[in-house]
């Protein structure tokens, strides 16, 4: 179990390397890269001073491994789940068969219909185990869990994406490539 501060400091910097870097006054690179003293800086100035230690640290055990360092250790960024207007620069990769997606019962009509949007994030999250989509899922309630055709989505001429910590990104699913749970699978 998280402690609460190391909790606490993940959480703020999900808020500003994904969604709100003014909030600390920060300006993200357009692969939405950061300087880590800059960061250090915008927590001492919200009155949440921490140490480069303790970033470090809050970095290697966030349990999605959502922030990434950069080679030099001089730059921190997240790995996916952007709002703002970034390019994380990861190069198409080629999906395996199946792909997951965890949701929740009472978004399956409109998911039906519309296939699986990328709503205020850039792009859909795709999961590589039916273990991590159930998490995913069950940040919403009972979670219900999607199969993706990517093979075939790919095939199709849909890029998919390999994030840093392991998630699967792509623009949009359509309804064809979904198998909804007690669906026929599809050949
Ligand atoms: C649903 C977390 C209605 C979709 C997780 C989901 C993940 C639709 C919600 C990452 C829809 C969007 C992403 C449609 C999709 N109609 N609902 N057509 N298409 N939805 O949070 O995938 O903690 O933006 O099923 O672990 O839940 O942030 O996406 O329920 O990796 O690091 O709309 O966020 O990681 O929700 O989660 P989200 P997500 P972090």
């Amino acid at each position: 179990m998280k402690s609460t501060r190391s909790a606490q400091v993940s959480k703020l910097l999900s808020l500003v390397l994904r969604h709100k870097p003014e909030r600390m006054q920060l300006v993200l690179d357009e692969a939405g890269w950061v300087a880590v003293e800059s960061v250090l800086q915008g927590f001492a100035e919200i009155g949440i001073p921490i140490t480069r230690d303790e970033l470090q640290v809050v970095v290697s055990t966030s349990d999605k491994q959502r922030f990434a360092f950069s080679e030099d250790g001089l730059r921190i960024r997240a790995s996916q789940g952007h709002s703002v207007e970034i390019d994380l620069g990861y190069a198409p990769a080629n999906p395996p068969p199946l792909l997951f997606h965890g949701t929740v019962e009472k978004f399956l009509e409109s998911i039906r219909s519309q296939g699986l949007v990328r709503g205020e994030r850039h792009h859909v999250h795709l999961s590589a185990t039916v273990d991590t989509a159930e998490r995913v899922g069950q940040r919403r309630g009972r979670p219900v869990v999607l199969q993706i055709r990517a093979a075939a989505m790919a095939t199709g001429g849909h890029r998919f994406f390999l994030s840093a910590n392991g998630v699967w990104l792509t623009d949009h699913v359509p309804p064809l490539y979904i198998v909804f749970p007690g669906g026929a699978p599809e050949p």
